[in-house]
């Protein structure tokens, strides 16, 4: 693995001489105590002050009145909202049709318009692409496809000018089978990276135990070269890494620290719950008559994972000060405090799966449940008040494994635009730090694929093709994928009505979905309706007031299967939200009352939602 040397010159796009104090304009390492060469760190511009934390003054303190006392303590990512691209659909700039690091670096203007103030980068570093870059061949290294570490260098820079900072994915449960240490541990059963990986011989031929892959199929590969087993809980070119070994872990921090060092603000981490795994479970042998084990069911979140946890806490997140957001399926509430308290917990936010995940189990492949609106608020809310005290959630209705949100949660057809606003303020008034995932902006919808060959997904290709097998029609398993498939959050980003919608001059990875012509950016910053205005409104909306941030949340209207609603309280501000997730006018009794902040509707009647109609209240209440 070649480690490129870092050097003063080339690693620091905006030198200063910030130091701890500065900490808000910097991206946060000044605590770590290093070389002063390095010392030096990205500079905000003062035109992006609104990223510093609120002072304890402002958000008010436990002094306060019941109604206003808020329990959490400041934080610039607390403040934030952050902007997810998923690199290869974003913007090409060079017309092989990828999107590039260039086109981030081109489209820096419009996500500073919207009002994000930090891009979380899904995977670009060396790989071979078997899983869109989650495989990863060399971390120190950028694909190809996307561009050289100096684009990188410098889209870190260009993004501090506009305040913006920079997180990576950070994919640590397993490496690509064509990562260095793995050619090395899989070369002999004696070499010293055997352990880096996890090998188990096989029994009569069959695999060490019955488990199955996130992505179908035996989660075991056997390897002629020493004839053993190793686990992947992904694809068979994603083989688990062994965080039981401490070079392993080791290894995991210095590039993590390479990379924090390179002036990235923090990681969101995949797959991090999928780190620990139970070695008595693991051991188990092959047992037909139990069927399969999906090792979702095995590995996630298993007995022992904080302290692999706090130990990358206290050695590389902490002392940078990185922001972390972990993708945490499998972490129930009971959990909550190893993850994400505010002093004891691991990391800053987790995402949770529980709305996502509503419509399917793991236990069955393939099939489509429909979800049910008093699920998905009981969910979201139970999250809401589990974390109120000492923790803090990510906030999200899409991202690069999901489907588009108007399309499931909401109407993607006569009522797009209005429904695409409601469900944003539904999800984005909440208390935590809000997520928009690229297009998520546009109400961008999902596409029907008549054919398997447009897929490019191997998670959708790997499933029909199973399914098929065991039976399965084509049609029912093309509808399955118009409705989960990971490719329909992944398709073209929709920038103008021209051909391929301005995402390339060439021929796209992925087909861009037809209906660009009608809903793209262009067009949409020609329309102060937009649903792109709305969510700019929205990102305003929740930075001048507090409440958003800081206030308490409370659900209403809980046993409603029609009314999505809470407040937000904070100090002498009462908000409250409303959403009508139906077709149906429905009339309101009680507590609309107050001045009207902001609406999908321009000509709202106090008192009733009309079809997918949402708005927002404010009363301030006398002392
Ligand atoms: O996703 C991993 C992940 O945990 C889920 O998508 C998982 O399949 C599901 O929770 C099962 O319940 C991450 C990335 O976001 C994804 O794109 C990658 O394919 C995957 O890790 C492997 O790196
Ligand atoms: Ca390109």
């Amino acid at each position: 693995m070649n480690k490129p040397v870092q050097t003063h010159s080339n690693n620091r796009p905006i030198v200063s001489n910030a130091t701890a104090q500065d900490a808000s304009f910097s991206t946060g390492h000044a605590a770590k105590p290093r070389n002063d060469s390095l010392a030096t760190s990205v500079t905000y511009p003062s035109s992006s002050q609104k990223t510093k934390s609120l002072s304890n003054d402002q958000i008010g303190t436990d002094s306060d009145a019941a109604l206003t006392r808020t329990h959490s303590r400041p934080g610039w990512w607390k403040e934030s909202v952050v902007y997810q691209i998923y690199p290869r659909s974003f913007q090409d700039t060079n017309g092989d049709g990828i999107g590039d690091l260039r086109g981030i670096i081109q489209r820096l203007d419009y996500i500073h318009a919207l009002g994000a103030d930090v891009i979380w980068i899904c995977p670009v570093y060396d790989s071979p692409n078997d899983d869109n870059g989650y495989d990863i061949r060399d971390y120190y290294r950028i694909h190809e496809e996307f561009g050289t570490m100096d684009d990188m260098r410098e889209l870190i820079e260009r993004a501090a000018t506009y305040g913006i900072r920079i997180i990576m994915d950070l994919v640590a449960n397993h490496t690509s089978d064509e990562h260095a240490w793995f050619v090395e541990s899989r070369s002999s059963l004696d070499n010293d990276k055997r352990d880096w990986y996890i090998w188990r011989p096989g029994e009569q031929e069959q695999p060490p135990n019955n488990w199955t892959s996130f992505f179908g199929g035996s989660a075991w590969q056997y390897d002629e070269a020493t004839g053993e087993y190793y686990l992947h809980c992904f694809s068979r070119k994603q083989p688990d890494l062994n965080w039981e070994n401490p070079d392993v872990r080791h290894a995991l921090y210095e590039m993590m620290e390479w990379w924090l060092d390179l002036g990235i603000a923090g990681f969101r981490i995949d797959a991090i719950t999928v780190i620990k795994k139970d070695q008595q479970l693991l051991s188990a042998p092959y047992d037909e008559s139990k069927g399969s084990v999906p090792v979702g069911s095995v590995c996630l979140n298993r007995a022992g994972i904080t302290d692999f946890l706090h130990e990358m806490k206290q050695q590389v997140l902490a002392p940078y000060e990185a922001l972390t957001v972990a993708e945490a399926p499998g972490v129930t509430i009971a959990d909550i405090d190893g993850y994400v308290d505010e002093e004891h917990g691991a990391f800053n936010m987790i995402f949770q799966f529980d709305h996502v995940d509503l419509d399917v189990s793991m236990y069955e492949r393939a099939i489509y449940k429909p979800w049910q609106l008093s699920r998905f608020k009981q969910v979201l809310s139970n999250w809401q008040t589990a974390t109120a005290e000492r923790s803090w959630m990510a906030l999200y209705m899409e991202n690069h494994d999901h489907v588009r949100s108007v399309s499931k949660f909401a109407n993607d057809a006569a009522y797009r635009e209005r429904s695409a606003k409601m469900l944003a303020t539904y999800y984005f008034l909440m208390r935590g730090t809000p997520f928009i995932y690229q297009g998520q902006e546009l109400g961008m919808t999902n596409h029907y694929f008549t054919l398997i060959d447009d897929y490019r997904d191997l998670d959708s290709i790997h499933m029909y093709n199973e399914q098929i097998e065991c039976g399965r029609s084509e049609q029912e398993l093309l509808d399955y994928l118009y409705k989960r498939s990971r490719d329909q959050g992944r398709m073209p980003m929709q920038w103008d009505g021209s051909a391929q919608a301005g995402f390339t001059s060439g021929q796209p990875w992925l087909q861009v979905n037809p209906n660009y012509t009608e809903i793209n950016v262009a067009a949409q910053l020609n329309d102060e309706h937009s649903v792109l205005y709305f969510y700019r409104q929205l990102v305003r909306l929740r930075k001048e007031h507090p409440a958003f941030i800081y206030g308490n949340y409370k659900e209403i209207y809980t046993d409603s299967e029609q009314i999505g609603a809470y407040t937000r309280t904070y100090k002498q501000e009462f908000w409250t939200v409303w959403c009508n997730f139906t077709e149906s006018t429905i009339s309101l009794p009680d507590l609309m009352s107050g001045e009207r902040m902001l609406g999908n509707m321009d000509d709202h009647d106090s008192g009733t939602l009309r079809p997918y109609e949402s708005v927002i209240y404010r009363t301030i209440q006398a002392n």
